[in-house]
């Protein structure tokens, strides 16, 4: 069936969202998440005035035809722009091959290989206590998965942490021009085992604990963070030394066995072909949305299982509803499924974004609507007009330019 039109859709409903819709010559429509955190126009403008005018015409139903169009008729490969918003595509189009086939998207990928997926909600405090009352509200709810992260005592802010009044989730871009937030190694090295010392001591050991370093550490640095949190038995420390650097992470490989996810910056499979092929990392996190879409992501997938690398894919707030309805299609057909994030949407979301996923007993359960299961409401969206905000950027106590 043929591409009529396609609109992108941009609205702040709690924070900012880029959607495209695709709609085909007989009405049916497919939406894909474009959302690229504190860059979002550059992708509505790449979609708007370098993809929309090609896809005009073409058939709906030719996805991989149209994804190498995009990737190789580019020239330009790669990157978060270009792979945002082929990804957008990838998933506009799987949604309308699934409408028009009446099936889920996860039948068209051949079947559930699980029910539901395991998903990790996100605990946080200002200090300990407030951390572990969070982690208690968390399992109490049936999350059988937390990633827990606190304030580092004696540094003024900590990345990932809830902000006062804002409810269940964090959201990091936070202001019109970016935070300054300010970093010490050694506080932070010192601090982490104690935190999961505390959580471990209150909770046991029967829910899995998580914890993301953000790009923060160098290789021995990390290594030895990783080492020093072998007793606390960590489902995963994520993002320990900047993703680009796949070498390095042999360094804190042969150093410690607490396993390590990486990913969420990656846009291809050619990103993170070293760290799966050498088993450098065990989870991998790249995301629907970021890596070229269902179509690609399942490729990087492929050859995790080959590794005996397993999935844990980014699905943080800015990740929207659309996307996360994506990543649940995929998580439930793939062999080597591991985790997948959960972070929840700041309201009113839920307004502008209909979704048929259900949380029960620490998983997420997709649905049998057909296509990726999740509709936009674009009159509700239209109630919330985008708002320029950033990251925050980050810095060493003398000034420094760091990881944030
Ligand atoms: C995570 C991430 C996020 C990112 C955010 C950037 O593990 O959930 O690190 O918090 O920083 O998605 O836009
Ligand atoms: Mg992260």
């Amino acid at each position: 069936m043929e591409i009529a039109a396609a609109d992108v859709i941009v609205t702040c409903p709690g924070r900012n969202y880029v959607t495209l819709r695709i709609t085909t010559s007989d009405g049916t429509t497919g939406i894909g998440d474009a959302t690229l955190n504190g860059r979002e126009l550059a992708v509505v403008a790449y979609l708007r005035e370098h993809v929309v005018p090609l896809l005009i015409g073409r058939d709906s139903g030719q996805i991989n035809d149209i994804w190498q169009y995009l990737y190789r008729g580019a020239y330009w490969r790669r990157g978060p722009v270009t792979m945002t918003a082929i990804a957008a595509v990838d998933c506009a189009l799987w949604d309308i091959l699934g409408k028009r086939a009446g099936m889920p998207v996860h039948q068209l990928l051949g079947g559930k290989a699980r029910d539901g997926v395991l998903i990790y909600g996100h605990a946080s405090g200002q200090d300990v206590d407030e951390l572990l009352e969070d982690v208690a509200s968390y399992l109490d709810k049936g999350y059988q998965a937390v990633r827990v992260q606190a304030a580092v005592p004696g540094l003024d802010s900590t990345y990932g942490l809830h902000h006062p009044g804002t409810g269940a989730t964090y959201e990091p871009a936070d202001a019109r021009l970016p935070t300054e937030n300010r970093w010490h190694t050694p506080a932070y090295l010192d601090f982490a085992p104690e935190m999961m010392r505390a959580v471990r001591e209150r909770f046991g050991y029967d829910f899995h604990l998580l914890h993301d370093v953000h790009h923060r550490l160098s290789p021995l640095e990390a290594a030895q963070l990783g080492r020093s949190l072998e007793p606390y038995r960590m489902f995963w420390i994520e993002d320990p030394t900047p993703a680009e650097d796949q070498e390095a992470f042999r360094t804190i490989r042969q150093h410690t066995t607490t396993p390590i996810a990486v990913g969420e910056v990656f846009n291809t499979i050619w990103d993170c072909q070293q760290l799966i092929t050498n088993r450098l990392i065990d989870y991998i996190r790249t995301s629907v949305s970021h890596t070229g879409g269902i179509s690609h992501l399942r490729k990087v997938f492929d050859l995790a299982a080959l590794y005996g690398v397993r999935t844990g894919s980014h699905g943080a707030g800015d990740l929207s509803p659309v996307s996360f309805a994506a990543a649940l299609q995929l998580d439930v057909t793939v062999p080597n499924f591991g985790i997948q994030e959960y972070m929840g949407h700041l309201e009113p979301a839920s307004e502008v974004f209909r979704t048929n996923y259900e949380f029960r007993d620490g998983r997420m359960y997709p649905g049998d609507a057909p296509g990726l299961g999740v509709e936009i409401d674009e009159e509700a969206a239209a109630k919330y007009p985008y708002q320029p905000k950033y990251l925050p950027v980050n810095r060493l106590l003398d000034g420094t330019m760091h990881d944030w």
